[in-house]
């Protein structure tokens, strides 16, 4: 009866140090040794170590009250690095114990493997100390599945992001940056325009410019130009396209004071993004100022396209490989397209599409927020909103009233 029951248990642990695994492949961490967080990381660890044939190292949570006192039992040398194991990460401080249990025997660790980052502080903690947490799941995306398979309802999911937030103010929001002081702290030259434009124009909307002829895009960005930091454009949906149209929007863009951003989405290998950006008939690089990319062909993507455009967002489907991505370019990456703020780090601004004034979706499986949950519970800096205007009787009046509605948010973060 008894082995019945645990059988589940057993192929879950098996599962999860799995994938587990597969993580440690990916990140290419160096370790000689695996240790698992007490306690629930033990079996955990025991798994991989058993299946990989690596040395454990176990760490006690108090020190034996006999004998030698150790708190960390396994063979070591010292100077070997160790791997961490944990199953859940909140403020990184269960892992900051085991780490300084091992730093104290001469072991060091570089790297921490978990299966939820609960995105409460402790990636940054962990970070602070030198140490990369690579997780299998971040909380946001357990919620974005969860809902999608319909295991839980949309107010779970704003229940649970509330709590989040509200935690990860408590314990790393420390202070919220105005968009003027951000702009004198941020080294990258567009996130310095954009954060100036935002504040002189008071506004953080992003217009995403979604038609399909050059005479509407134009009408759109000259008349709505006034109330937006950003005009975002898919310039390869236009079915009249020529060059003009690309000259005429940069004059818009002086004219107003926005900044031009194709969302190109690219997520090639390094050479074919570079013909991507700067070939063609677009020739995306002569007249847009911001671009963005996908995280997963790795570390070429980037270094390809910043050898011919020094500004360019990072797509965040995938939090652990954006985040890691953006911090190693941020002479090149202003930012995250994500769903919630990733990191407290000012030099990084969040943009978030999918919203409209009223929470819903349309029949092809797009999202939407509002400008109040986007700005002041997800913490993100600007809304990108396209057919909540374009779609509506008086795309002018509608951008308005999106302006205020975001930029109150922002404010009410002060109060
Ligand atoms: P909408 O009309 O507000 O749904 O348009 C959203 C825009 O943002 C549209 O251009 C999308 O291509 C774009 N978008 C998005 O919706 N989701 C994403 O993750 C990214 C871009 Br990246």
């Amino acid at each position: 009866m008894k082995t019945s029951q645990n059988k589940p248990a057993m192929l879950c642990i098996k599962l999860v140090s799995d994938y587990m695994w597969q993580i440690v492949k990916a990140s290419k961490c160096d370790f000689k040794s695996l240790c698992g967080v007490p306690y629930t990381a033990l079996p955990i660890a025991t798994c991989m170590c058993v299946d990989h044939g690596i040395p454990m190292l176990i760490r006690r949570k108090e020190p034996k009250d006999y004998g030698t006192k150790k708190m960390i039992e396994g063979h070591f040398d010292v100077g070997d690095k160790c791997l961490i194991i944990e199953d859940v990460v909140t403020s990184g401080s269960s892992v900051l114990e085991t780490v300084k249990s091992l730093n104290e025997i001469g072991v060091t660790v570089k790297d921490v493997i978990v299966l939820l980052d609960r995105e409460q502080g402790g990636r940054k903690r962990l970070t602070d100390q030198g140490i990369t947490l690579h997780s299998v799941c971040s909380i946001t995306k357990l919620l974005e599945i969860l809902e999608k398979l319909g295991k839980i309802s949309s107010d779970v999911v704003h229940q649970v992001n509330d709590f989040i937030s509200a935690n990860r103010e408590k314990t790393t929001r420390k202070k919220v940056y105005t968009h003027s002081e951000r702009a004198a702290l941020c080294q990258h030259p567009l996130t310095q325009k954009l954060l100036t434009i935002m504040d002189m124009k008071k506004t953080n909307l992003a217009l995403s410019a979604d038609v399909t002829s050059s005479k509407q895009l134009l009408s759109l960005a000259d008349s709505i130009g006034p109330y937006i930091c950003i005009l975002k454009t898919h310039i390869d949906i236009l079915d009249d396209f020529s060059p003009d149209v690309t000259a005429e929007l940069r004059a818009l863009a002086d004219k107003h004071n926005f900044v031009i951003f194709e969302d190109r989405k690219f997520a090639d290998i390094g050479r074919t993004v570079q013909h991507q950006l700067s070939s063609g008939i677009y020739h995306i690089s002569r007249w847009a100022d911001l671009v963005n990319a996908h995280p997963l062909p790795g570390p070429g993507i980037i270094d390809g396209l910043k050898q011919i455009i020094k500004n360019f967002i990072i797509i965040s489907y995938s939090p652990t490989e954006a985040i890691e991505m953006a911090e190693a370019n941020s002479d090149f990456v202003i930012g995250y397209i994500c769903q919630s703020r990733l990191t407290d780090n000012p030099q990084f601004l969040h943009m978030t599409p999918g919203v409209k004034l009223v929470e819903g979706g349309d029949s092809l499986g797009q999202q939407y927020t509002t400008p109040e949950d986007v700005i002041r519970r997800k913490t993100c800096d600007i809304i990108i909103v396209g057919r909540g205007i374009t779609e509506s009787v008086d795309p002018v009046a509608t951008a308005i009233h999106y302006q205020q509605a975001g930029y109150a948010a922002y404010v009410s973060l002060f109060h």
